[in-house]
C-alpha cells in the first residue's frame, strides 16, 4: 500500500516507527543519498528539496491516483490521519500534537543536524571551535524543553503517546554524539527510556541497518566524495522543457 523511499537515518526512522505502531505494510524503496540517489529526475519529481523520507500511497483515501508526501512531518500526520491513531483530531489534542510536531522539524531536527555536523567536522575547515559550542548549547537548550515538558506529563502532547513522541525520538539517540549528558534531564531520560523499550520503536529504528555503511571506515577519497556531495550542495539550475 505505502513506499517509502528512505535511508537509515533519524528523519527516515521517525516514519517507519510509525509505520511499526500502526502495523501497516510497507516497502522501502532505499534512497543512497552518499551515492546520490536524491538528485536523480524521478525523486526531484517527488520532492524537489531532494531529502529523504518520501512516502508514496497507491491507495489514497479518495480512491485517486497514488499520492506522494514529503518532509516527514507532513509524512507523519499523513499516516496518523488516514489511519486514525497517535493524532487526535479534537481541537485541542490536535493543536497539542501539531505544536510538538512542529517544533520538532522546525527546531531539534535541524539544530541536531547542525550540532552533529560540526561535531564530526573536526578542524577540517579550519578552527570549529564556535559552530561546536553555538549548536552543542542550543542542542542542551533543547533537551531541556523536553525535560521541561516531560517533568509536567508522561508524553510531549499530553497523557498520550502520539507522533509528536514519535518524530522527537530517532534524534535523541544520538545524545552523547551531541555532546549531552541523559542524567542531566531526567525526565526526558523516563521518557527515552520508555520509548526505547518499546518494541514498534526497536523495528522502526533497525529498518535499513542493512543498508547503512560506516562512512569513517570507507577510503579517504571515497569519504572526500561523500562530504562535497552533502556538504557542498548549491542550487539546481533550472531545466529546459
Ligand atoms: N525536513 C526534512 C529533512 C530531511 C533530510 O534532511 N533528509 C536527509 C537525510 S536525514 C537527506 O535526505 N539528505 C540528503 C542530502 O543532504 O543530500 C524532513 O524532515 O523530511
Amino acid at each position: 500500500m505505502f513506499d517509502l523511499h528512505y535511508w537509515p537515518t533519524p528523519n527516515g526512522k521517525k516514519v517507519t516507527i510509525l509505520l511499526e505502531e500502526c502495523g501497516l505494510e510497507y516497502k522501502v524503496v532505499p534512497v543512497n543519498i552518499q551515492r546520490g540517489d536524491q538528485f536523480s529526475d524521478a525523486f526531484l519529481k517527488m520532492n524537489p528539496n531532494h531529502r529523504m523520507p518520501v512516502l508514496v500511497d497507491h491507495k489514497p483515501k479518495d480512491g485517486g491516483a497514488p499520492i506522494s508526501v514529503f518532509e516527514s512531518g507532513a509524512i507523519m500526520m499523513y499516516i496518523a490521519e488516514k489511519v486514525g491513531r497517535f493524532w487526535p483530531q479534537d481541537v485541542r489534542g490536535k493543536y497539542a500534537v501539531t505544536e510538538w510536531l512542529i517544533w520538532q522539524m522546525a527546531n531539534q531536527g535541524p539544530k541536531l543536524g547542525e550540532c552533529g555536523h560540526f561535531r564530526r567536522l573536526g578542524d577540517r575547515e579550519g578552527d570549529q571551535s564556535y559552530a561546536v559550542r553555538r549548536f552543542s548549547d542550543e542542542a542542551n537548550r533543547l533537551y531541556g524543553v523536553l525535560n521541561n515538558r516531560l517533568h509536567q506529563q508522561p508524553y510531549l502532547a499530553g497523557n498520550e503517546y502520539s507522533i509528536a513522541d514519535m518524530i522527537a525520538y530517532p534524534w535523541t539517540v544520538g545524545w552523547q554524539a551531541q555532546g549531552q549528558d541523559i542524567d542531566e534531564f531526567p525526565y526526558f531520560k523516563r521518557w527515552f527510556e520508555e520509548l526505547a523499550a518499546r518494541p514498534a520503536v526497536k523495528k522502526g529504528m533497525a529498518v535499513g541497518s542493512d543498508l547503512s555503511t560506516d562512512v569513517t571506515k570507507l577510503p579517504p577519497e571515497e569519504q572526500a566524495r561523500i562530504r562535497k556531495l552533502l556538504y557542498n550542495q548549491r542550487a539546481i539550475p533550472v531545466k529546459a522543457a
